[in-house]
C-alpha cells in the first residue's frame, strides 16, 4: 500500500488551494474556459469523457535514459524529476539527450495496447518539467528533433495511429515548471545559472507559441492537461487560456493557475471518498511509484487493484486515467503491458458496467461498488461485487424497489431474487465468475428507493466499524478522508483536512458502557479526535505508530450508550489533530 500523502502531493495541495479559493467566489469580470459555455454545450462537449472512464497518460522523455540513477546513485523520487531532484546542470542533462533514441518506439502498439485494455483516450506528455518537447517545437531547440539523435517528432506519428485506431488524443503541457527555458518556474528554486530569466518572456516565447503547436500540428486535441500552476499569476494564465479558442470542444483540467478552474478537476493517486459533487472528476495515478521509467521501482499495484480502482471510480462518477512510463527505446515496461492485458480482459467482458454508466445510488455496499444507467423508464443497477458471498446469499442492503431483473453479466444467467426488510436478497453461484469482480446486472422500472445503511451489533454486543462502511464528509480538493487500499485492509486515508468527519450508523442492542479501541495509523507525535455518540462525547489521542502503514490496535476509552436502537457514531478531528489512517473503530 502506498503511503498516505507525499511531501509532492502537500506541495500540490498548497498551490490549489488558492485556486480552491478562488473558486469558491467566481471572479465574473474575466471568464473562464467553464463559465463561458452554455450549461448544454459544455454537457455536450463532455458528452463522450463522461462516457470513457478510462483513459492512459503517457509521461516519456529525456528521464526515461537516466530511469532514476545518476552519476551511479539511485535519486529517491519520481523519474521525471531527476533532472530537479539531482541538482543536475543543463549541460549535463542535455546527454541523456543524446543518448535518447527511442528506436522501438511503434505508436500502433501503444494505440492497440491501450484500446484492448479498454482505454478510451490517451494523453500523453507534450512537455514535462524538464522543459524537453516531444515535438518538433520551433520555439525552443530542446526537443526531440534537434537536440537528440532519433531526430524526428514524436507526437506525429502517434497522432496518426490514434487516427487510425479510433483513439482519442489529448496533451499534457507543463505550463511555468521548465528547468531547461530560461525564465521557467522550479518548484525549489533554479540550481543553474543558465535556466534563469523573466518568466514573463518564459510564457511568451516558450510557452506560449509551444501550445499553439501542439494546438494546430497535430489535429484534433481532446484534452489539454495544465500541470503545476507555479506562479501562475492571473495575466500569464489568461494567455494561455485564450489558446483554446484552436480547438473548439478541447476539455481543459484546474491546473493552469490563475482563475480557471478547468473543466476538470484532477484527484492525484487518490479516489475521493465520495467522488466530486457537482464537477467532472479524472483521478490520475501510477502503475508503480513514479510516472516517468525508472529501472527499479517494482512497486507494482496489482492488477486487481488497478481494476477495482476503477470500478470505484466509476461508481463515484469520476474517470481514471491510469500512467505508463515507456523507457527510452520506446517500449512499455512487461509489468505494464501485464496489467494492461489483465484490465482488458476484465472490461472487455464487463465493459457494459462501466461506459456510458453514472454513480452509484448507494452509500454504502458492504461487498464492493455500484454503477447506474438510466434509460427511458429503466433503470439498470450494475453490482460490482469484490468479496464474494459465502452463503451464496447476496444482500444489497436497503435497496426496496421491485426489480425485474437480475442475471450475472458474465454468463446472462438469471438470478433468483428476494426483497426482505433488509434489503434484496440474490441467490448467487457458490464460486464467483471473476475472483477480481463480478457484475450482477439488475433492471427497474420503478423509483429507486435505497434505504440508509445501518450496522448491527453482533449477539455477543461487539460493534465492528469498518472504514468500508463508513459515511465520509471529505470536501473537494483540500484533502479528504477517503477509503483506499486492499479490499480487505482499507482505510480512511487521504485526512488531511481537519474539516472532513466520518460517521456509522449503527442499530445498538444492549446498551451499556463500551471500551473503543481503534486500528489506525499516524507517524505523527500524536492526533487528538473526539468521538460522538448522541450527546456523548469521547476526546481521544493516540500516539505515532511510525508511518502511514504501521496499524496498531489502540485504546481510545469508555463511552456510555445509555438507550437500544439507532444511534449515529461519528468522529470528528479536534484541537491538535493529525492525520491519521484509520482502518477500524471497534466497541466491546
Ligand atoms: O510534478 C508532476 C508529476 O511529475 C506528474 O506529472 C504528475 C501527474 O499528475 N503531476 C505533477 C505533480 O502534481
Amino acid at each position: 500500500m502506498h503511503k498516505q500523502i507525499s511531501i509532492r502531493s502537500l506541495l500540490l495541495l498548497m498551490i490549489l488551494l488558492p485556486v480552491c479559493l478562488v473558486q469558491a467566489q467566481p471572479s465574473l469580470d474575466t471568464p473562464n474556459a467553464y463559465s463561458t459555455q452554455a450549461a448544454g454545450d459544455h454537457d455536450k462537449k463532455m458528452d463522450w469523457w463522461r462516457k470513457a472512464r478510462l483513459g492512459m497518460f503517457i509521461h516519456w522523455g529525456v528521464y526515461a535514459v537516466p530511469a532514476g540513477a545518476y552519476k551511479g546513485q539511485e535519486i529517491g523520487g519520481l523519474g521525471e524529476w531527476i533532472m530537479h531532484d539531482a541538482s543536475i546542470p543543463r549541460r549535463e542533462y542535455e546527454q541523456f539527450a543524446r543518448q535518447f533514441n527511442p528506436v522501438k518506439y511503434n505508436p500502433e502498439a501503444w494505440v492497440r495496447m491501450a484500446k484492448d485494455a479498454g482505454m478510451k483516450y490517451i494523453v500523453i506528455t507534450s512537455k514535462h518539467h524538464d522543459g524537453f518537447a516531444l515535438f518538433d517545437s520551433k520555439a525552443s531547440d530542446w526537443n526531440v528533433v534537434k537536440a537528440t539523435p532519433y531526430g524526428k517528432d514524436l507526437l506525429k506519428p502517434l497522432v496518426e495511429a490514434c487516427r487510425k485506431q479510433g483513439m482519442k488524443l489529448g496533451f499534457y503541457y507543463s505550463q511555468a515548471n521548465d528547468w531547461y527555458n530560461p525564465g521557467g518556474a522550479a518548484a525549489r528554486g533554479h540550481w543553474d545559472k543558465t535556466q534563469e530569466g523573466s518568466m514573463d518572456e518564459y510564457i511568451d516565447k516558450v510557452a506560449i507559441p509551444q501550445v499553439r503547436e501542439i494546438l494546430t500540428l497535430y489535429g484534433d486535441v481532446v484534452e489539454l492537461w495544465w500541470d503545476v500552476p507555479t506562479d501562475m499569476n492571473r495575466e500569464r494564465a489568461d494567455k494561455l487560456a485564450a489558446l483554446m479558442s484552436l480547438q473548439p470542444g478541447i476539455i481543459t483540467n484546474d491546473r493552469l493557475g490563475g482563475h480557471h478552474d478547468g473543466d476538470i478537476t484532477t484527484p492525484e493517486q487518490y479516489i475521493p471518498a465520495t467522488g466530486i459533487a457537482g464537477r467532472d472528476w479524472e483521478t490520475c495515478m501510477t502503475m508503480n511509484d513514479t510516472w516517468g521509467f525508472k529501472t527499479y521501482d517494482d512497486n507494482w499495484k496489482s492488477s486487481t487493484t488497478l481494476i477495482r480502482n476503477l470500478i470505484d471510480i466509476a461508481s463515484k462518477g469520476g474517470n481514471y486515467l491510469l500512467n505508463v512510463g515507456p523507457t527510452a527505446e520506446g517500449e512499455f515496461p512487461a509489468p505494464i503491458v501485464e496489467r494492461l492485458q489483465a484490465i482488458g480482459k476484465w472490461t472487455k467482458v464487463n465493459g457494459e458496467a462501466i461506459y456510458g454508466t453514472t454513480a452509484s445510488p448507494f452509500t454504502i455496499l458492504p461487498w464492493g461498488r455500484a454503477t447506474k444507467k438510466v434509460e427511458g423508464n429503466t433503470t439498470t443497477l450494475y453490482l460490482h461485487v469484490f468479496a464474494w458471498p459465502k452463503d451464496g446469499k447476496l444482500l444489497v442492503p436497503g435497496l426496496t424497489s421491485k426489480i425485474q431483473t437480475a442475471k450475472l453479466l458474465a454468463n446472462h444467467k438469471s438470478l433468483k431474487i428476494a426483497t426482505t426488510t433488509e434489503g434484496l436478497v440474490i441467490d448467487v453461484p457458490a464460486k464467483a465468475p471473476d475472483p477480481v469482480a463480478s457484475v450482477i446486472v439488475l433492471t427497474t422500472q420503478e423509483p429507486l428507493t435505497i434505504q440508509p445503511y445501518v450496522i448491527q451489533q453482533k449477539p455477543d454486543g461487539a460493534l465492528v466499524l469498518g472504514a468500508e462502511l463508513a459515511n465520509i464528509q471529505s470536501y473537494r480538493n483540500e484533502g479528504s478522508a477517503m477509503t483506499e487500499g486492499d479490499w480487505d485492509a482499507r482505510n480512511i486515508g487521504y485526512w488531511t483536512n481537519p474539516r472532513c468527519w466520518v460517521s456509522w450508523k449503527v442499530n445498538i442492542l444492549k446498551p451499556g458502557t463500551y471500551t473503543i479501541k481503534a486500528i489506525a495509523a499516524t507517524p505523527a507525535a500524536s492526533s487528538k479526535f473526539r468521538i460522538e455518540i448522541g450527546d456523548q462525547v469521547l476526546n481521544a489521542s493516540m500516539n505515532s505508530t511510525g508511518d502511514y502503514n504501521e496499524y496498531q490496535e489502540v485504546t481510545l476509552g469508555k463511552i456510555t450508550i445509555d438507550k437500544a436502537g439507532q444511534h449515529t457514531i461519528a468522529i470528528y478531528p479536534g484541537e491538535g489533530w493529525n492525520p491519521i489512517n484509520l482502518r477500524q473503530i471497534k466497541l466491546n
